[in-house]
Protein backbone atom coordinates (compact mmCIF):
# COMPACT_ATOMS: atom_id res chain seq x y z
CA UNK A 1 0.00 0.00 0.00
CA UNK A 2 1.11 3.58 -0.72
CA UNK A 3 3.64 4.69 2.02
CA UNK A 4 1.94 7.01 4.99
CA UNK A 5 -1.25 4.86 4.68
CA UNK A 6 -2.49 2.03 7.27
CA UNK A 7 -3.57 -1.25 5.66
CA UNK A 8 -6.43 -3.66 7.54
CA UNK A 9 -4.35 -6.63 8.84
CA UNK A 10 -4.27 -9.23 6.75
CA UNK A 11 -6.23 -11.83 8.56
CA UNK A 12 -9.67 -8.99 8.05
CA UNK A 13 -8.16 -8.42 4.54
CA UNK A 14 -8.45 -12.03 3.67
CA UNK A 15 -11.94 -12.27 5.30
CA UNK A 16 -13.01 -9.55 3.50
CA UNK A 17 -11.96 -11.48 0.43
CA UNK A 18 -13.00 -14.65 0.91
CA UNK A 19 -16.50 -13.14 1.86
CA UNK A 20 -16.90 -11.48 -1.92
CA UNK A 21 -16.18 -7.92 -0.37
CA UNK A 22 -12.92 -7.84 -2.29
CA UNK A 23 -12.62 -8.94 -5.94
CA UNK A 24 -9.15 -7.59 -6.53
CA UNK A 25 -10.30 -6.15 -9.28
CA UNK A 26 -9.00 -3.00 -9.49
CA UNK A 27 -10.93 0.57 -10.62
CA UNK A 28 -9.30 0.92 -14.44
CA UNK A 29 -9.88 -3.26 -15.19
CA UNK A 30 -13.39 -2.54 -13.83
CA UNK A 31 -14.36 0.28 -16.12
CA UNK A 32 -13.04 -1.76 -19.43
CA UNK A 33 -15.59 -4.90 -18.47
CA UNK A 34 -18.20 -2.58 -17.87
CA UNK A 35 -17.33 -0.69 -21.25
CA UNK A 36 -16.70 -3.70 -22.96
CA UNK A 37 -20.39 -4.90 -21.55
CA UNK A 38 -22.46 -2.13 -22.13
CA UNK A 39 -20.37 -0.66 -25.43
CA UNK A 40 -23.38 1.34 -27.11
CA UNK A 41 -25.45 2.43 -24.47
CA UNK A 42 -25.12 5.69 -23.33
CA UNK A 43 -22.57 6.68 -20.62
CA UNK A 44 -22.32 10.40 -20.15
CA UNK A 45 -23.73 13.29 -21.30
CA UNK A 46 -22.38 16.58 -20.78
CA UNK A 47 -24.69 19.74 -21.96
CA UNK A 48 -24.70 19.17 -25.74
CA UNK A 49 -21.85 16.16 -25.61
CA UNK A 50 -22.77 12.70 -25.36
CA UNK A 51 -20.62 9.46 -24.75
CA UNK A 52 -21.37 5.77 -25.66
CA UNK A 53 -19.41 3.32 -23.05
CA UNK A 54 -17.54 2.95 -25.90
CA UNK A 55 -16.78 6.58 -26.81
CA UNK A 56 -15.97 7.34 -23.26
CA UNK A 57 -13.68 4.45 -23.36
CA UNK A 58 -11.52 5.36 -26.30
CA UNK A 59 -11.13 8.70 -24.39
CA UNK A 60 -9.87 7.49 -21.57
CA UNK A 61 -7.56 4.85 -22.75
CA UNK A 62 -6.30 8.01 -24.74
CA UNK A 63 -5.93 10.14 -21.76
CA UNK A 64 -4.28 7.20 -19.71
CA UNK A 65 -1.82 7.13 -22.13
CA UNK A 66 -1.39 10.75 -22.41
CA UNK A 67 -1.01 10.76 -18.90
CA UNK A 68 1.95 7.85 -18.65
CA UNK A 69 3.20 9.94 -21.61
CA UNK A 70 3.54 13.40 -19.66
CA UNK A 71 5.44 11.41 -17.16
CA UNK A 72 3.74 10.72 -14.22
CA UNK A 73 4.04 7.14 -12.79
CA UNK A 74 1.86 4.61 -10.80
CA UNK A 75 1.58 6.08 -7.30
CA UNK A 76 2.33 9.63 -7.54
CA UNK A 77 -1.07 12.43 -7.15
CA UNK A 78 -2.42 14.56 -8.91
CA UNK A 79 -4.48 17.32 -7.43
CA UNK A 80 -8.05 17.56 -9.14
CA UNK A 81 -10.31 20.21 -9.09
CA UNK A 82 -12.92 20.62 -11.51
CA UNK A 83 -16.25 21.36 -11.45
CA UNK A 84 -19.24 18.42 -12.83
CA UNK A 85 -17.64 18.36 -16.34
CA UNK A 86 -16.69 15.15 -18.56
CA UNK A 87 -13.06 15.74 -17.99
CA UNK A 88 -13.05 14.93 -14.05
CA UNK A 89 -14.96 11.89 -15.10
CA UNK A 90 -12.77 10.58 -18.26
CA UNK A 91 -9.46 11.72 -16.41
CA UNK A 92 -10.42 10.00 -13.05
CA UNK A 93 -11.04 6.95 -15.13
CA UNK A 94 -7.77 6.86 -17.14
CA UNK A 95 -5.89 7.87 -13.40
CA UNK A 96 -7.45 4.63 -12.20
CA UNK A 97 -6.18 2.74 -14.84
CA UNK A 98 -2.51 3.61 -14.48
CA UNK A 99 -2.42 3.86 -10.93
CA UNK A 100 -1.77 7.74 -10.64
CA UNK A 101 -3.89 8.91 -7.70
CA UNK A 102 -6.58 11.68 -8.31
CA UNK A 103 -6.57 14.27 -4.40
CA UNK A 104 -10.38 15.20 -5.25
CA UNK A 105 -10.49 18.91 -4.26
CA UNK A 106 -13.68 20.17 -4.22
CA UNK A 107 -14.40 23.52 -6.46
CA UNK A 108 -15.04 26.16 -3.45
CA UNK A 109 -11.55 25.00 -2.25
CA UNK A 110 -9.55 28.42 -2.02
CA UNK A 111 -5.74 28.66 -1.68
CA UNK A 112 -6.43 27.78 2.29
CA UNK A 113 -7.25 24.46 1.90
CA UNK A 114 -5.64 23.65 -1.97
CA UNK A 115 -2.19 24.70 -0.62
CA UNK A 116 -3.16 22.58 2.20
CA UNK A 117 -3.86 19.36 0.19
CA UNK A 118 -0.99 19.77 -2.72
CA UNK A 119 1.84 20.13 0.11
CA UNK A 120 0.07 17.00 2.07
CA UNK A 121 -0.12 14.75 -1.10
CA UNK A 122 3.06 16.14 -2.24
CA UNK A 123 1.27 16.44 -5.42
CA UNK A 124 3.00 16.53 -8.94
CA UNK A 125 0.00 18.06 -10.90
CA UNK A 126 -2.78 20.15 -10.48
CA UNK A 127 -5.68 19.96 -12.48
CA UNK A 128 -8.40 23.01 -12.75
CA UNK A 129 -11.04 24.26 -15.23
CA UNK A 130 -9.91 27.98 -16.36
CA UNK A 131 -12.99 29.91 -14.54
CA UNK A 132 -16.13 28.16 -12.96
CA UNK A 133 -18.87 30.24 -11.64
CA UNK A 134 -17.42 33.49 -11.72
CA UNK A 135 -14.29 32.18 -10.10
CA UNK A 136 -11.27 32.02 -12.15
CA UNK A 137 -8.85 29.10 -10.92
CA UNK A 138 -5.51 30.56 -12.56
CA UNK A 139 -4.28 32.86 -10.55
CA UNK A 140 -4.33 30.62 -7.82
CA UNK A 141 -2.44 27.95 -9.88
CA UNK A 142 0.25 30.08 -10.14
CA UNK A 143 0.90 30.77 -6.67
CA UNK A 144 0.62 27.01 -5.78
CA UNK A 145 3.30 26.91 -8.44
CA UNK A 146 5.43 29.21 -7.02
CA UNK A 147 4.75 27.58 -3.70
CA UNK A 148 4.65 24.28 -3.45
CA UNK A 149 8.07 21.99 -4.54
CA UNK A 150 6.62 18.55 -6.12
CA UNK A 151 4.19 20.35 -8.30
CA UNK A 152 5.22 20.20 -11.97
CA UNK A 153 2.79 21.36 -13.95
CA UNK A 154 -0.83 22.64 -14.15
CA UNK A 155 -3.81 21.59 -17.10
CA UNK A 156 -6.66 23.69 -17.71
CA UNK A 157 -9.63 22.73 -19.34
CA UNK A 158 -10.68 25.84 -21.19
CA UNK A 159 -8.60 28.75 -21.77
CA UNK A 160 -5.02 27.71 -20.51
CA UNK A 161 -2.94 30.86 -20.83
CA UNK A 162 0.55 30.05 -20.33
CA UNK A 163 -0.19 26.25 -18.46
CA UNK A 164 -0.84 23.02 -19.97
CA UNK A 165 -4.27 22.61 -22.05
CA UNK A 166 -6.19 19.47 -20.71
CA UNK A 167 -6.02 18.36 -24.35
CA UNK A 168 -2.55 18.10 -24.04
CA UNK A 169 -2.98 14.23 -22.13
CA UNK A 170 -3.83 12.26 -25.37
CA UNK A 171 -1.85 10.08 -26.90
CA UNK A 172 -1.94 6.67 -29.35
CA UNK A 173 -3.39 3.94 -26.78
CA UNK A 174 -0.49 1.82 -25.23
CA UNK A 175 -0.60 -1.33 -23.08
CA UNK A 176 -1.29 -0.33 -19.84
CA UNK A 177 0.36 -2.00 -16.46
CA UNK A 178 -2.51 -3.00 -13.77
CA UNK A 179 -2.55 -1.26 -10.25
CA UNK A 180 -2.95 -3.42 -7.79
CA UNK A 181 -6.41 -3.42 -6.07
CA UNK A 182 -5.49 -3.13 -2.75
CA UNK A 183 -3.71 -0.30 -3.26
CA UNK A 184 -4.69 3.06 -2.91
CA UNK A 185 -7.02 4.66 -5.91
CA UNK A 186 -7.95 7.80 -4.64
CA UNK A 187 -7.37 10.34 -1.95
CA UNK A 188 -10.88 12.28 -0.80
CA UNK A 189 -11.50 14.56 1.53
CA UNK A 190 -12.66 14.83 5.39
CA UNK A 191 -15.25 17.03 5.78
CA UNK A 192 -15.26 15.23 9.69
CA UNK A 193 -11.86 16.84 10.73
CA UNK A 194 -11.95 19.76 12.89
CA UNK A 195 -8.87 21.58 10.97
CA UNK A 196 -8.05 21.61 7.60
CA UNK A 197 -8.95 18.21 5.34
CA UNK A 198 -7.24 15.18 5.98
CA UNK A 199 -6.90 13.15 2.94
CA UNK A 200 -8.75 9.83 3.06
CA UNK A 201 -7.24 6.68 0.69
CA UNK A 202 -9.98 4.42 -0.89
CA UNK A 203 -8.75 1.14 -2.23
CA UNK A 204 -9.52 -0.39 -5.81
CA UNK A 205 -11.07 -3.53 -4.17
CA UNK A 206 -12.85 -0.91 -0.90
CA UNK A 207 -13.88 1.89 -3.24
CA UNK A 208 -15.68 -0.75 -5.86
CA UNK A 209 -17.48 -2.83 -3.36
CA UNK A 210 -18.98 0.62 -1.85
CA UNK A 211 -20.31 1.73 -5.79
CA UNK A 212 -21.64 -2.25 -6.21
CA UNK A 213 -23.36 -2.15 -2.67
CA UNK A 214 -25.08 1.08 -2.79
CA UNK A 215 -26.40 0.61 -6.39
CA UNK A 216 -27.97 -2.52 -4.94
CA UNK A 217 -28.97 -1.28 -1.73
CA UNK A 218 -30.53 1.93 -4.37
CA UNK A 219 -31.74 -0.28 -7.01
CA UNK A 220 -29.50 0.86 -9.67
CA UNK A 221 -30.76 -0.63 -12.53
CA UNK A 222 -29.64 -0.79 -16.73
CA UNK A 223 -32.04 2.46 -17.20
CA UNK A 224 -31.15 4.40 -14.64
CA UNK A 225 -30.41 7.75 -15.92
CA UNK A 226 -28.32 9.64 -12.93
CA UNK A 227 -28.33 13.84 -12.25
CA UNK A 228 -25.02 14.55 -10.77
CA UNK A 229 -25.99 18.09 -9.21
CA UNK A 230 -23.69 17.94 -6.04
CA UNK A 231 -19.75 18.59 -7.24
CA UNK A 232 -19.03 15.15 -8.54
CA UNK A 233 -15.23 15.45 -6.21
CA UNK A 234 -17.57 14.45 -3.26
CA UNK A 235 -17.81 11.20 -2.90
CA UNK A 236 -21.89 10.85 -2.44
CA UNK A 237 -22.05 11.74 -5.97
CA UNK A 238 -18.85 9.98 -7.06
CA UNK A 239 -19.40 6.28 -5.78
CA UNK A 240 -22.41 6.14 -3.28
CA UNK A 241 -23.93 4.88 -5.80
CA UNK A 242 -23.54 8.22 -7.90
CA UNK A 243 -21.03 8.14 -11.18
CA UNK A 244 -19.44 4.81 -10.30
CA UNK A 245 -22.40 3.01 -9.32
CA UNK A 246 -24.29 4.28 -12.54
CA UNK A 247 -21.51 2.87 -14.41
CA UNK A 248 -21.87 -0.65 -12.30
CA UNK A 249 -25.06 -0.96 -14.32
CA UNK A 250 -25.16 0.16 -17.32
CA UNK A 251 -26.95 3.14 -16.67
CA UNK A 252 -26.35 7.23 -17.97
CA UNK A 253 -24.72 9.61 -15.87
CA UNK A 254 -26.16 12.96 -16.52
CA UNK A 255 -23.91 16.25 -15.18
CA UNK A 256 -25.56 18.92 -14.05
CA UNK A 257 -23.37 22.40 -14.31
CA UNK A 258 -24.68 24.36 -11.36
CA UNK A 259 -27.16 23.14 -8.74
CA UNK A 260 -29.97 25.66 -9.05
CA UNK A 261 -33.31 24.41 -9.44
CA UNK A 262 -33.78 25.63 -12.89
CA UNK A 263 -31.07 23.74 -14.29
CA UNK A 264 -31.40 21.03 -12.63
CA UNK A 265 -34.88 20.78 -13.14
CA UNK A 266 -34.41 21.16 -16.77
CA UNK A 267 -32.26 18.53 -17.43
CA UNK A 268 -34.33 16.05 -15.17
CA UNK A 269 -37.20 16.87 -17.84
CA UNK A 270 -34.88 17.12 -21.03
CA UNK A 271 -32.95 13.86 -20.43
CA UNK A 272 -35.69 11.89 -18.13
CA UNK A 273 -33.99 11.45 -15.32
CA UNK A 274 -34.86 8.51 -12.94
CA UNK A 275 -32.63 9.39 -10.06
CA UNK A 276 -30.51 12.06 -8.09
CA UNK A 277 -28.68 13.26 -4.79
CA UNK A 278 -29.35 16.06 -2.98
CA UNK A 279 -28.38 17.78 0.94
CA UNK A 280 -31.22 18.96 2.91
CA UNK A 281 -30.91 22.50 2.00
CA UNK A 282 -30.86 22.16 -1.99
CA UNK A 283 -34.06 19.36 -0.98
CA UNK A 284 -36.06 22.31 0.58
CA UNK A 285 -35.21 24.82 -2.39
CA UNK A 286 -36.42 21.61 -4.76
CA UNK A 287 -39.56 21.45 -2.92
CA UNK A 288 -40.15 25.59 -3.04
CA UNK A 289 -39.13 25.78 -6.96
CA UNK A 290 -41.09 22.44 -8.16
CA UNK A 291 -44.73 23.62 -7.66
CA UNK A 292 -44.21 26.78 -10.03
CA UNK A 293 -41.24 25.23 -11.96
CA UNK A 294 -43.46 23.57 -14.55
CA UNK A 295 -41.04 21.54 -15.53
CA UNK A 296 -42.05 17.70 -16.01
CA UNK A 297 -39.93 16.00 -13.41
CA UNK A 298 -42.52 12.59 -13.64
CA UNK A 299 -39.46 10.80 -14.64
CA UNK A 300 -37.88 10.69 -11.33
CA UNK A 301 -38.38 7.63 -9.26
CA UNK A 302 -36.00 8.29 -6.04
CA UNK A 303 -34.06 10.90 -4.34
CA UNK A 304 -31.76 10.37 -2.35
CA UNK A 305 -30.55 12.89 0.07
CA UNK A 306 -28.25 12.63 2.94
CA UNK A 307 -25.08 14.89 3.89
CA UNK A 308 -27.37 16.60 7.01
CA UNK A 309 -29.47 15.37 9.45
CA UNK A 310 -33.37 15.46 7.13
CA UNK A 311 -36.35 16.60 9.11
CA UNK A 312 -38.87 14.65 9.34
CA UNK A 313 -41.29 16.89 7.81
CA UNK A 314 -39.63 17.88 5.02
CA UNK A 315 -38.83 14.00 4.63
CA UNK A 316 -41.99 13.56 4.09
CA UNK A 317 -43.18 16.02 1.39
CA UNK A 318 -40.73 14.98 -1.24
CA UNK A 319 -43.35 12.11 -2.21
CA UNK A 320 -46.67 14.78 -2.54
CA UNK A 321 -44.37 17.75 -4.43
CA UNK A 322 -41.74 15.77 -6.63
CA UNK A 323 -44.04 12.66 -7.04
CA UNK A 324 -40.58 10.07 -6.50
CA UNK A 325 -39.41 7.97 -3.32
CA UNK A 326 -37.42 9.00 -1.05
CA UNK A 327 -33.79 7.43 0.27
CA UNK A 328 -32.03 8.85 3.33
CA UNK A 329 -27.73 8.37 3.10
CA UNK A 330 -25.96 8.85 6.24
CA UNK A 331 -22.67 8.82 4.78
CA UNK A 332 -18.83 9.74 5.03
CA UNK A 333 -15.93 9.65 2.43
CA UNK A 334 -14.09 7.46 5.30
CA UNK A 335 -16.17 4.98 4.36
CA UNK A 336 -19.05 3.57 6.07
CA UNK A 337 -22.39 4.11 4.47
CA UNK A 338 -26.01 3.48 5.71
CA UNK A 339 -29.13 4.09 3.41
CA UNK A 340 -32.89 3.17 3.80
CA UNK A 341 -34.01 1.06 0.97
CA UNK A 342 -36.62 1.83 -1.35
CA UNK A 343 -39.04 -0.95 -0.35
CA UNK A 344 -38.39 -0.08 3.65
CA UNK A 345 -41.55 0.55 5.67
CA UNK A 346 -42.18 4.57 5.01
CA UNK A 347 -41.34 4.70 8.89
CA UNK A 348 -37.79 3.12 8.59
CA UNK A 349 -37.42 5.73 5.34
CA UNK A 350 -38.95 9.06 7.24
CA UNK A 351 -37.77 9.06 10.71
CA UNK A 352 -33.88 6.90 9.82
CA UNK A 353 -30.70 7.64 8.56
CA UNK A 354 -30.83 3.81 7.34
CA UNK A 355 -28.51 1.00 8.27
CA UNK A 356 -25.18 0.06 6.87
CA UNK A 357 -24.32 -2.03 3.53
CA UNK A 358 -22.17 -4.62 4.77
CA UNK A 359 -22.87 -7.26 7.23
CA UNK A 360 -19.20 -6.62 7.77
CA UNK A 361 -19.58 -3.18 9.19
CA UNK A 362 -19.06 -3.09 12.72
CA UNK A 363 -20.98 -0.78 14.57
CA UNK A 364 -20.64 0.28 17.89
CA UNK A 365 -22.42 2.77 19.75
CA UNK A 366 -20.38 3.85 23.05
CA UNK A 367 -20.63 6.08 26.11
CA UNK A 368 -17.97 8.68 27.18
CA UNK A 369 -16.25 5.76 28.33
CA UNK A 370 -15.96 4.00 25.30
CA UNK A 371 -18.67 1.05 26.70
CA UNK A 372 -21.12 -0.69 24.44
CA UNK A 373 -24.68 0.92 24.95
CA UNK A 374 -27.61 -0.99 24.27
CA UNK A 375 -30.20 -0.42 21.30
CA UNK A 376 -32.10 2.78 21.71
CA UNK A 377 -29.41 4.71 23.87
CA UNK A 378 -28.01 7.45 21.89
CA UNK A 379 -24.06 7.73 22.28
CA UNK A 380 -20.91 8.06 19.72
CA UNK A 381 -20.49 6.03 16.49
CA UNK A 382 -17.68 3.55 16.00
CA UNK A 383 -17.07 1.59 12.84
CA UNK A 384 -14.79 -0.80 11.52
CA UNK A 385 -15.53 -2.88 8.15
CA UNK A 386 -14.57 -3.91 4.30
CA UNK A 387 -14.75 -0.16 3.48
CA UNK A 388 -13.84 1.86 6.37
CA UNK A 389 -10.40 3.45 6.21
CA UNK A 390 -7.81 3.11 8.97
CA UNK A 391 -5.81 6.02 8.82
CA UNK A 392 -5.89 8.59 7.02
CA UNK A 393 -2.87 10.05 4.83
CA UNK A 394 -0.14 10.73 6.42
CA UNK A 395 -1.54 11.37 9.61
CA UNK A 396 0.39 8.97 12.06
CA UNK A 397 -0.59 11.92 15.11
CA UNK A 398 -3.90 12.87 13.99
CA UNK A 399 -4.66 8.48 13.82
CA UNK A 400 -3.65 8.04 17.34
CA UNK A 401 -6.47 9.90 18.37
CA UNK A 402 -9.02 9.39 15.34
CA UNK A 403 -8.89 5.61 15.94
CA UNK A 404 -9.10 2.95 18.56
CA UNK A 405 -6.51 0.55 19.24
CA UNK A 406 -8.53 -2.16 17.73
CA UNK A 407 -9.03 -0.48 14.50
CA UNK A 408 -12.57 1.39 14.83
CA UNK A 409 -13.01 4.82 13.11
CA UNK A 410 -14.17 7.53 15.75
CA UNK A 411 -16.58 9.03 13.81
CA UNK A 412 -17.97 12.07 16.15
CA UNK A 413 -21.50 11.56 15.38
CA UNK A 414 -23.72 10.81 17.99
CA UNK A 415 -26.45 8.13 17.13
CA UNK A 416 -28.81 6.24 18.78
CA UNK A 417 -29.52 2.22 16.94
CA UNK A 418 -33.01 0.83 16.44
CA UNK A 419 -34.18 -2.69 15.60
CA UNK A 420 -32.54 -4.22 12.65
CA UNK A 421 -29.62 -2.08 12.54
CA UNK A 422 -31.18 1.53 11.67
CA UNK A 423 -29.51 4.28 12.70
CA UNK A 424 -30.78 7.80 13.86
CA UNK A 425 -28.05 10.60 13.70
CA UNK A 426 -28.71 12.77 16.58
CA UNK A 427 -25.86 15.04 16.65
CA UNK A 428 -22.06 15.08 16.85
CA UNK A 429 -19.13 15.65 18.94
CA UNK A 430 -16.61 16.99 17.02
CA UNK A 431 -15.65 20.43 16.33
CA UNK A 432 -17.50 20.67 12.81
CA UNK A 433 -20.40 22.60 11.85
CA UNK A 434 -22.29 21.40 9.38
CA UNK A 435 -23.91 23.73 7.36
CA UNK A 436 -26.65 22.23 5.02
CA UNK A 437 -24.13 19.61 4.15
CA UNK A 438 -20.89 21.59 3.61
CA UNK A 439 -18.52 21.04 6.87
CA UNK A 440 -17.08 23.87 8.29
CA UNK A 441 -14.15 22.93 10.60
CA UNK A 442 -13.91 25.16 13.34
CA UNK A 443 -10.34 25.05 14.40
CA UNK A 444 -9.36 26.15 11.17
CA UNK A 445 -11.86 28.86 10.55
CA UNK A 446 -10.84 30.30 14.69
CA UNK A 447 -7.17 30.42 13.58
CA UNK A 448 -7.58 32.60 10.70
CA UNK A 449 -9.95 34.53 12.68
CA UNK A 450 -7.47 35.29 15.68
CA UNK A 451 -4.77 36.29 12.81
CA UNK A 452 -7.38 39.97 12.98
CA UNK A 453 -5.52 42.69 14.80
CA UNK A 454 -8.81 43.57 16.63
CA UNK A 455 -9.59 40.07 17.80
CA UNK A 456 -8.11 38.54 21.23
CA UNK A 457 -9.83 35.58 21.40
CA UNK A 458 -12.36 33.42 19.42
CA UNK A 459 -15.18 30.53 19.43
CA UNK A 460 -16.78 29.32 16.57
CA UNK A 461 -19.85 27.59 17.04
CA UNK A 462 -22.91 26.20 15.00
CA UNK A 463 -26.34 27.70 15.91
CA UNK A 464 -30.20 26.24 14.97
CA UNK A 465 -31.00 27.68 11.38
CA UNK A 466 -34.09 27.24 9.39
CA UNK A 467 -32.94 26.19 6.49
CA UNK A 468 -29.13 24.93 6.78
CA UNK A 469 -30.02 23.26 9.66
CA UNK A 470 -26.69 25.08 11.49
CA UNK A 471 -25.00 28.50 10.18
CA UNK A 472 -21.68 29.47 11.69
CA UNK A 473 -21.37 32.01 14.36
CA UNK A 474 -18.10 33.51 15.62
CA UNK A 475 -18.31 34.75 19.56
CA UNK A 476 -15.26 37.19 19.69
CA UNK A 477 -13.50 38.71 22.55
CA UNK A 478 -12.56 42.22 21.21
CA UNK A 479 -9.45 44.17 21.49
CA UNK A 480 -10.00 47.84 20.39
CA UNK A 481 -12.89 48.45 18.44
CA UNK A 482 -15.07 45.67 17.47
CA UNK A 483 -14.93 44.94 13.80
CA UNK A 484 -18.31 44.37 11.53
CA UNK A 485 -19.37 40.67 10.38
CA UNK A 486 -18.37 41.72 6.64
CA UNK A 487 -15.10 43.24 7.76
CA UNK A 488 -14.36 39.91 9.35
CA UNK A 489 -15.30 37.67 6.06
CA UNK A 490 -13.26 40.04 3.72
CA UNK A 491 -10.24 39.02 6.28
CA UNK A 492 -11.36 35.26 6.17
CA UNK A 493 -11.87 35.61 2.28
CA UNK A 494 -8.29 37.80 1.43
CA UNK A 495 -7.08 34.51 4.00
CA UNK A 496 -7.84 32.22 1.21
CA UNK A 497 -10.85 30.41 2.81
CA UNK A 498 -13.76 28.62 0.92
CA UNK A 499 -16.69 30.05 0.87
CA UNK A 500 -18.95 28.36 2.62
CA UNK A 501 -16.61 28.68 5.45
CA UNK A 502 -17.44 32.41 5.81
CA UNK A 503 -19.75 33.48 9.04
CA UNK A 504 -23.11 34.11 9.21
CA UNK A 505 -23.35 35.94 12.08
CA UNK A 506 -21.40 37.42 15.10
CA UNK A 507 -21.19 38.23 18.11
CA UNK A 508 -18.96 40.29 20.42
CA UNK A 509 -18.18 39.06 23.94
CA UNK A 510 -16.80 40.05 27.64
CA UNK A 511 -15.93 36.13 28.23
CA UNK A 512 -16.71 32.62 27.34
CA UNK A 513 -18.32 29.99 29.89
CA UNK A 514 -16.01 27.25 30.78
CA UNK A 515 -16.21 23.78 31.67
CA UNK A 516 -14.33 22.14 34.72
CA UNK A 517 -11.47 21.56 32.92
CA UNK A 518 -11.33 25.46 31.81
CA UNK A 519 -11.79 24.16 27.92
CA UNK A 520 -14.67 26.78 26.79
CA UNK A 521 -18.14 25.29 27.05
CA UNK A 522 -19.06 25.68 23.77
CA UNK A 523 -22.86 24.02 24.63
CA UNK A 524 -23.64 26.51 27.06
CA UNK A 525 -22.73 28.99 24.82
CA UNK A 526 -24.62 27.92 22.05
CA UNK A 527 -28.05 27.84 24.48
CA UNK A 528 -27.32 31.11 25.72
CA UNK A 529 -26.81 32.65 21.90
CA UNK A 530 -30.09 30.66 21.61
CA UNK A 531 -31.46 31.95 24.60
CA UNK A 532 -31.08 35.54 23.40
CA UNK A 533 -28.17 36.44 26.21
CA UNK A 534 -24.65 36.25 24.47
CA UNK A 535 -22.60 37.38 26.94
C1 LIG B 1 -26.87 13.61 9.66
N1 LIG B 1 -25.54 13.81 9.48
C2 LIG B 1 -24.99 13.31 8.36
C3 LIG B 1 -27.15 12.41 7.65
C4 LIG B 1 -23.69 12.67 6.73
C5 LIG B 1 -23.34 10.07 1.46
C6 LIG B 1 -23.96 11.03 2.20
C7 LIG B 1 -23.24 11.97 2.92
C8 LIG B 1 -21.86 11.94 2.91
C9 LIG B 1 -21.12 12.96 3.68
C10 LIG B 1 -21.22 10.95 2.18
C11 LIG B 1 -25.75 12.59 7.41
N2 LIG B 1 -27.65 12.94 8.78
N3 LIG B 1 -27.94 11.76 6.81
O1 LIG B 1 -19.89 10.84 2.15
O2 LIG B 1 -21.34 9.10 0.74
C12 LIG B 1 -22.59 14.01 8.58
C13 LIG B 1 -21.98 13.13 9.67
C14 LIG B 1 -20.82 12.45 8.94
C15 LIG B 1 -20.34 13.56 8.04
C16 LIG B 1 -19.57 13.06 6.84
C17 LIG B 1 -21.98 10.03 1.45
N4 LIG B 1 -24.90 12.21 6.42
N5 LIG B 1 -23.72 13.33 7.90
O3 LIG B 1 -21.70 13.90 4.18
O4 LIG B 1 -17.50 13.03 4.57
O5 LIG B 1 -21.50 14.00 10.66
O6 LIG B 1 -19.79 12.76 3.83
O7 LIG B 1 -19.79 11.99 9.80
O8 LIG B 1 -18.79 15.07 3.77
O9 LIG B 1 -21.56 14.21 7.62
O10 LIG B 1 -19.31 14.09 5.95
P1 LIG B 1 -18.75 13.78 4.49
Amino acid sequence: MLEGCVPWPPRTAERYRRKGYWRDLDLGSWWRRRAADFADRPALVDGDRRWSYRELDSWVERLAAGVLAAGFKAGQRILLQLPNRAEFVALSLALFRVGVIPVLALPAHRENEIHHLARLSGARAYVIADTHLGFDYRPMARTLLEQVDTLRSVFVVGDAGDFQRFASLDAEPRPIAVPAADDVAVLLLSGGTTGLPKLIPRTHNDYLYNARASAERTGFRGDTRYLAVLPVAHNFPLACPGLLGTFEVGGTVVLCPDPSPDTAFELVESERITVTALIPTLVRVWLEFAPHAGADLSSLRLLQVGGARLKAEVAARVGEVLGCGLQQVYGMAEGLLCMTAPDDPPSRILDTQGRPLAEDDEVRVVDEQGRDLPDGEVGELLVRGPYTLRGYYRAQTHNRRAFTEEGYYRSGDRVRRLDGGYLVVEGRDKDVINRGGEKVPVEDVENHLLSHPAIADVALVGLPHETLGECSCACIIVKGEAPRLPELNAHLSASGLAAYKLLDRLEVVDGFPLTRLGKINRRQLVERLVAGEAS
